[in-house]
Parts: C-alpha cells; sequence; structure tokens
C-alpha cells in the first residue's frame, strides 16, 4: 500500500487533496503534514504531524517513521508574499524543497512538488506559450520556481529520483482561500459577488492568465504521479491549463447568474506587475501527449459551481 506524505496540506491545495488521496489509498496511507501544531481541520482526522519543512531533520524523521514512499511538497509562499517577503521566499520555497529532495533520496521516495506559470517571465511568448521557452521570470516567486524544476530535474538525472510536476496557473476552489496570490481575485470575485453583488479588482480589464478549477488539478496530481514514468520525457515542469480569461470575462460569466453583478477596478501595482509578466495563455499539448492530460471543467461550468457552493456556505 502506498504512504504518501504531504507538505503544506492545510494549504489551498492541500486541504482538498489529502481527502482525494485518503478515498484512494486508505486514510492510514497518507500522512498530512502543516507548520500548525494544533488543527480543526478535516485532514488531521487521519495521521497529522506539525512539521516546518526548512527542518530536513524533522522532515526525515517522519517521512522514516511512517515509512512513507511517496512525498507531496506542497508548503510554499506565493508570488505576492514572496515579493513582499523574498528571503523568507526563497528560504521556504527552496530551502523546503531541497529537504524534500534529499529526505527523497535517503529514504527512495517519488517526489510531486508544483511548479507554476510563474516560471515564465516577460520575455517569454505570451500566448500558447510552450512547454520549453525562454524563463527569465522578474519575481521572487517565478526565481524559486525555475531553479525548483531545475532542482527537480537534477535530482532525476544525478540521482534516478523518481520526481514529477507540473506548472500550475490559478486554481480556483470554495473549500480553502488562496492566500498571497496574483490569480486570487477570481475567488475573490466569486465570494464577493455572492456576499455583495459587487467586487473591485486589483487586476486591470484584459489582464489575461490561466486559470483552473481545483478538481481538475487534484485529478491532474495524481495522473501525473501514476504516470508511465518512460513516458514523461519534461518531467517535472508540465504545462497544464483549463482557460484563459481576464477579469472581464470573469464577471460576465458570473452576470448570467447574477445579472445585477458590478465590477470596477483599482489596480494594485505588485500583483498588476506580476500578473503583466506572466504568460496569457499557455499550452498544454505537452501534458496531453505524455500523460494525457485532461480538464473537465470550462469558465461557465466552474462559476456555476463556485456560485452554489459559496450560497451555500453563506458567503
Ligand atoms: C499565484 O498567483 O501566486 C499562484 C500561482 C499562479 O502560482 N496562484
Amino acid at each position: 500500500m502506498k504512504k504518501i506524505l504531504v507538505t503544506g496540506a492545510l494549504g489551498q491545495i492541500g486541504s482538498e487533496l489529502v481527502g482525494k488521496l485518503r478515498n484512494l489509498y486508505g486514510t492510514e496511507g497518507v500522512i498530512a503534514t502543516d507548520i500548525l501544531k494544533r488543527t480543526s481541520s478535516e485532514v488531521a482526522s487521519g495521521p497529522y504531524e506539525a512539521l516546518d519543512v526548512t527542518n530536513g531533520l524533522a522532515m526525515f524523521d517522519i517521512a522514516n517513521k511512517y515509512g512513507v514512499d511517496t512525498i507531496i511538497h506542497l508548503a510554499a509562499l506565493l508570488s505576492a508574499t514572496s515579493e513582499e517577503k523574498p528571503v523568507q521566499a526563497w528560504q521556504l520555497n527552496i530551502g523546503g524543497l531541497m529537504n524534500a529532495l534529499e529526505v527523497s533520496r535517503s529514504l527512495g521516495c517519488q517526489l510531486f512538488t508544483p511548479s507554476s506559470i510563474a516560471a515564465f517571465g516577460p520575455t517569454t511568448t505570451k500566448d500558447h506559450t510552450p512547454q520549453e521557452t525562454i524563463q527569465r521570470p522578474n519575481s521572487m516567486y517565478g526565481v524559486s520556481k525555475v531553479a525548483g524544476e531545475l532542482l527537480c530535474d537534477y535530482y532525476y538525472h544525478k540521482f534516478g529520483l523518481d520526481t514529477r510536476g507540473l506548472r500550475f496557473p490559478g486554481l480556483i476552489s470554495y473549500v480553502t482561500l488562496p492566500g498571497g496570490g496574483t490569480t486570487d481575485y477570481v475567488v475573490e470575485m466569486y465570494i464577493q459577488a455572492v456576499a455583495r453583488g459587487k467586487y473591485t479588482s486589483y487586476l486591470s480589464p484584459g489582464t489575461f492568465l490561466d486559470m483552473m478549477y481545483m478538481p481538475d488539478a487534484l485529478d491532474a496530481i495524481i495522473s501525473i504521479m501514476e504516470a508511465d514514468g518512460s513516458k514523461l520525457k519534461h518531467r517535472n515542469a508540465f504545462n497544464v491549463s483549463a482557460m484563459s480569461i481576464d477579469p472581464e470575462m470573469l464577471a460576465e460569466a458570473i452576470r448570467k447568474h447574477i445579472p445585477a453583478f458590478k465590477v470596477d477596478y483599482k489596480p494594485d501595482p505588485l500583483r498588476q506587475a506580476i500578473a503583466d509578466s506572466w504568460p496569457n495563455a499557455i499550452d498544454s499539448s505537452a501534458s496531453i501527449e505524455q500523460w494525457g492530460f485532461q480538464v473537465n471543467y470550462d469558465l461557465d461550468q466552474m462559476t456555476v459551481e463556485m456560485l452554489s457552493h459559496l450560497a451555500v456556505k453563506g458567503n
């Protein structure tokens, strides 16, 4: 039976991924970890350990204690926070990843860690951004993501470690809110549409970015981890996207359900500059060809689900 250690398990991806993995591989097969000692979250209903991922020894001890064979390393600071705290971002994003790589090497684990559309920069082709292209990001988060992709490739080639990863776009979910990202406006807009019927966007109209609904992201993680390794040419940096949208397209999709919804714009210079440095729309064809990537949700389908779940939650 698989034994999977998840870091950053209380975060936006982790809090939903842990439940899905436990359904697939059994409750005892998934060890959730996060920096918090105590949590009332659902993820603590199975094995849960407090773990600061910058402490490599502690990570090794937990992985060894449970006999894990797989690490899903999610703990990281997102783009806007990384720009405000670049030293902390480097220490957590790269220090944590180095520890996950070393623990995986010591114990012979398979390792998944997400990269991001942030691994591209202002000199990258903006539309149909190819799988392999110029990567000169100008944000600290982007720098850490490119370094992470390269480190994972290095451990695969040098030590034969089974490292795998996806370049995620903005991930959209009603369950756990994202924090400190540039793409967070999407979730905020849904929440404010339901709660107040209006929203002030921190990104300007015409700012196109890739997005994906969380259930598709969770399926993508499981698919890449289960894919036949011999077919993967780009192990650690697969482009994946479900849609490319700007704030106006999102507002229009919401107005199909809340006709009076109003949006105005007050761009935040920090997050606007980050968004402007990222692609409009990446090309996911290498993922489709090499491991059968597919999505079930487009903008309209995601909007129906987001609005109905948020209305039930009473946002
Ligand atoms: C962010 O906005 O920082 C993240 C990302 C695209 O990696 N959602």
